[in-house]
């Protein structure tokens, strides 16, 4: 019985697909491109649903490329401004409401980061389905599973296609605020262009006091990684959320 359990669908130890995948896909698509950004680009959205699916449909879940995602991709390339991107690492909300703020963009403002917002997915080698009933789970699993790889293909185009000011909204109520595991850590801030500046925001929850600063260790790696590269840097601490969204 053992046996059958970790060979079956439920062996993984992430969500398993959202019921409803391709649905949603079909639906936020259309959504996006008729009414959120009708776009001069016109985008075809069965094709991009076709090739979301036969990304990962059939594979072993745990053997993501980035090639995989290559048509995908091809088919729907992002359009959003280069110099008016916001990054994030365990900031999403506060990120997404800055971004509207200030009228710049996250990349869950372009059209595949707005289909695959929240969704999991993943298939079964020699299934059409999807495994609803789990997926890999990055730590526990395999690194290299579909939403993973999925992510980090989007986030690297999207830093390494950014210009001019790159901001980037950081958790100051973590002891680490840089995570060199993060996407933002090990895909986004190493591929930043050379002359891009990377202006770091490092907000903590209201209420409380901050737990890492501008001057502390893993903003200071963060700060190396970007100085090999020629980012230029510049970094603000002790800003708590409500006042972050008020004045910044
Ligand atoms: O691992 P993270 O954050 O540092 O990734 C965030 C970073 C952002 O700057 C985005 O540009 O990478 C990009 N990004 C997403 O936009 C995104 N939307 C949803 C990366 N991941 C994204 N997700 C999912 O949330 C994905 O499953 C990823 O692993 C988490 C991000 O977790 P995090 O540690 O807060």
């Amino acid at each position: 019985i053992y046996k059958w359990y970790r060979s079956g669908l439920n062996r993984w130890h992430g969500p398993g697909s959202t019921p409803d995948f391709q649905d949603i896909i079909e639906d936020r698509c259309y959504n996006y491109t008729q009414r959120i950004r009708p776009d001069s680009r016109s985008r075809n959205c069965q094709e991009i649903k076709q090739a979301f699916m036969s990304a990962f449909i059939s594979k072993d879940p745990c053997k993501a490329t980035k090639e995989d995602y290559r048509r995908l991709i091809d088919l729907a390339d992002p359009t959003v401004p280069c110099n008016k991107r916001v990054l994030w690492s365990k900031t999403k909300e506060l990120a997404r409401e800055y971004a509207k703020l200030r009228g710049l963009v996250t990349l869950e403002d372009t059209l595949l980061g707005f289909l695959a917002d929240r969704l999991h997915w993943c298939g079964e080698p020699g299934s059409p389905d999807l495994n609803t009933w789990s997926c890999p789970d990055w730590e526990k699993d395999c690194r290299t599973n579909y939403r993973s790889v999925f992510w980090e293909v989007l986030s690297e185009r999207f830093a390494e296609s950014a210009c001019g000011t790159v901001q980037v909204l950081l958790n100051g109520s973590l002891e680490n605020a840089f995570d060199e595991m993060s996407i933002f850590g090990r895909v986004e801030a190493p591929n930043l262009k050379p002359m891009v500046t990377l202006q770091v925001w490092l907000v903590h929850d209201p209420g409380k006091p901050p737990r890492d600063s501008c001057s502390g260790s893993s903003i200071k790696k963060l700060k190396s990684i970007l100085s090999e590269r020629n980012v230029r840097f510049i970094c603000r601490d002790n800003l708590s959320r409500d006042l972050f969204l008020r004045s910044s």
